[in-house]
């Protein structure tokens, strides 16, 4: 054992002690999430954790971001970020659910055999970059973070408040030699806002599109960097922010937004049909909306955004002429009417995987551009760097047209304009700006590109979840038995009716989802299957007392 983890218990025993009756808890598909009183003892691990991650990758940067994202003010939470911006590494995310499950008293032992295990000389080199979101415990816990890189004398370099994607987006230019920008909060502002302006050239309104936007901030983060944003905007875009100053995520936010199909509190009066955004507490999600003059709100989320973006590129790649291949990646909780809608009219292949952004981008890895979107609005797209070349070189070829060329340009800006390393709900806003711009379109002609299936999202208290299991990217139930054989003949007798229930990987509910002709047979269906759910897999508490997540 090498003598500099001694400090790893003295730490840990002195200010970072973990309770003898602490519950094991498990790295999920969004780190670890609880409530910030557990967390300090989760923190100082990850710091620990993050710390010989960079040693096991030669010294390169890895990101600890501390967030409970679209989670209630009294959550906290932490994610590890791996050397390219991509969420960290599945056997290592049993590393992390092992190195936070031990004692105190065996926690050196544990980094030992982590060291050995993964052949980590703790005196090598070590960097982390560290963020929080807005949360008032956040400041603490990063502390606690700190001090697990300095128990192994890692460097560290803390961000301070920043959003998820600037997080993902600083660690993957550091292990870029600087290729991908640079690793500061200027140089991310500085880069989407040059591609931004670029591509918008002098005309900031056309034909239906204006450029009056209501942002919801999610009184998290992605206001305070909205603000920032404003004032170098040089009025391409008119920003109305809300929700800056209250409590994080309540009653407003792109998640509240999207599970309750209504508009956040907060929102000021604003004239029908006004075009309004919500962004979630870390600024990693994004959705549309607007309320029309009859008084009835529209969504326009992530499925939506994937399809728009999708066409934008698919017409610029055919205008350029470079021969790419593009697809979409969605989850069970894609639209129906979505999938249907890219396959049938956009035609751009479509994949459906798991939930959790680290399946939807090791999907879209497989294809030249890769567009990616959860329904709830996380997404980016991403482009090889086969793709990259051949459209710089088209930009610059002389046997081309001025038009050709023109595209294969445009696009390069669009590639900027994009946080190819996470979803950024900035990125994205601003990715959806420049098409709706280009089209001349308000949100009713984007919405009326297709019509969305009604759909619900329920959750469910079972004994324990993980009873559900599931497979073909989570759409079918294997355990318990019988419960997929039960949701089948329910769903028959629905129109246009499809339903699917999975366990979450973030909170301790099962989420049942379902989708039908009208809303009403939407509502029934998903009680139903809920009731079943209830019925078989362990159901706790009043029967069919379900909350829309
Ligand atoms: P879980 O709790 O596993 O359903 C939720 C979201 C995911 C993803 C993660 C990470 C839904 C239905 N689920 O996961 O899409 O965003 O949180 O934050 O929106
Ligand atoms: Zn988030």
């Amino acid at each position: 054992m090498t003598p500099n983890l001694r400090q790893v218990y003295a730490f840990a025993r002195e200010y970072h002690q973990k309770k003898e009756t602490q519950k094991d808890i498990q790295y999920g598909t969004a780190g670890f999430r609880s409530h910030a009183d557990n967390l300090d003892y989760v923190m100082y691990r990850m710091g620990l954790l993050a710390t010989l991650r960079s040693r096991a990758k030669g010294g390169q940067v890895i990101g600890v971001m501390i967030t409970a994202s679209h989670n209630p003010e009294q959550d906290n939470g932490v994610k590890l970020i791996d050397p390219m911006g991509e969420m960290l590494e599945q056997r290592w995310e049993k590393l992390a659910t092992a190195l936070v499950n031990v004692s105190d008293a065996d926690l050196e032992a544990q980094v030992a055999k982590i060291s050995d295990d993964e052949g980590i000389d703790n005196n090598d080199h070590a960097k982390v970059y560290v963020g929080m979101d807005t949360r008032y415990h956040s400041p603490q816990l990063a502390k606690a973070v700190l001090n697990g890189v300095a128990a192994l004398k890692g460097n560290v370099r803390d961000f301070g408040i920043v959003t998820t994607p600037m997080l993902h987006y600083f660690v993957t230019c550091s292990n870029t030699n600087m290729a991908y920008g640079l690793p500061t909060e200027e140089g991310y502002m500085t880069k989407l806002i040059k591609a931004f302006k670029n591509i918008r050239g002098s005309t900031f309104e056309k034909g239906n599109y204006t450029n009056k936007l209501y942002y919801d901030g999610a009184n998290g983060v992605g206001s305070l960097k909205m603000l920032g944003f404003i004032k170098k905007f040089d009025g391409f875009l008119d920003v109305k922010v809300f929700n800056s100053n209250g409590k994080i995520n309540f009653n407003c936010g792109a998640d509240f937004v999207k599970t309750n199909q209504r508009a956040p509190e907060g929102l000021p009066e604003v004239e029908p049909n006004a075009r309004c955004v919500s962004v979630d507490g870390d600024a990693d999600r994004v959705v549309y909306y607007f309320t029309d003059e009859a008084g009835v709100f529209h969504l326009l989320d992530g499925d939506r955004i994937a399809t728009l973006i999708a066409g934008y590129l698919k017409d610029l790649v055919e205008k350029c002429g470079v021969k790419i291949n593009m697809g979409l990646v969605q989850t069970a909780y894609a639209n129906g009417a979505s999938t249907d809608h890219i396959v049938n009219q956009l035609n751009v292949p479509v994949a459906c995987v798991p939930t959790g952004v680290k399946h939807l981008h090791h999907k879209a890895l497989d294809y030249d551009i890769g567009v990616y979107f959860e329904a709830n609005g996380h997404g980016t797209i991403i482009y090889s760097t086969e793709a990259k070349r051949k459209i710089t070189a088209a930009s610059k070829d002389e046997s081309l047209t001025q038009e050709q060329r023109d595209a294969a340009s445009l696009l390069l800006e669009t590639i900027d304009l994009t946080n190819e390393t996470v979803g950024d709900a900035i990125s994205d806003l601003l990715l959806v700006e420049t098409v709706l711009h280009s089209k001349g379109w308000n949100l009713q002609d984007w919405l009326g590109t297709y019509a969305d299936l009604p759909n619900v999202l329920m959750k469910i208290m079972v004994e324990d979840r993980n009873v559900i299991t599931t497979t073909d990217a989570e759409r079918v139930c294997v355990t318990p038995q019988g419960l997929q054989d039960a949701i089948n003949e329910i769903v028959t007798r629905y129109n246009k009716g499809r339903s699917f229930v999975r366990p979450s990987g973030t909170e301790d509910v099962v989420r049942v989802y379902a989708e039908a002709d009208t809303k009403e047979n939407t509502l029934q269906l998903a009680l139903e299957v809920a009731n079943v759910v209830y019925d078989m897999a362990g159901g706790i508490g009043e029967r069919l007392k379900m909350a829309a997540i």
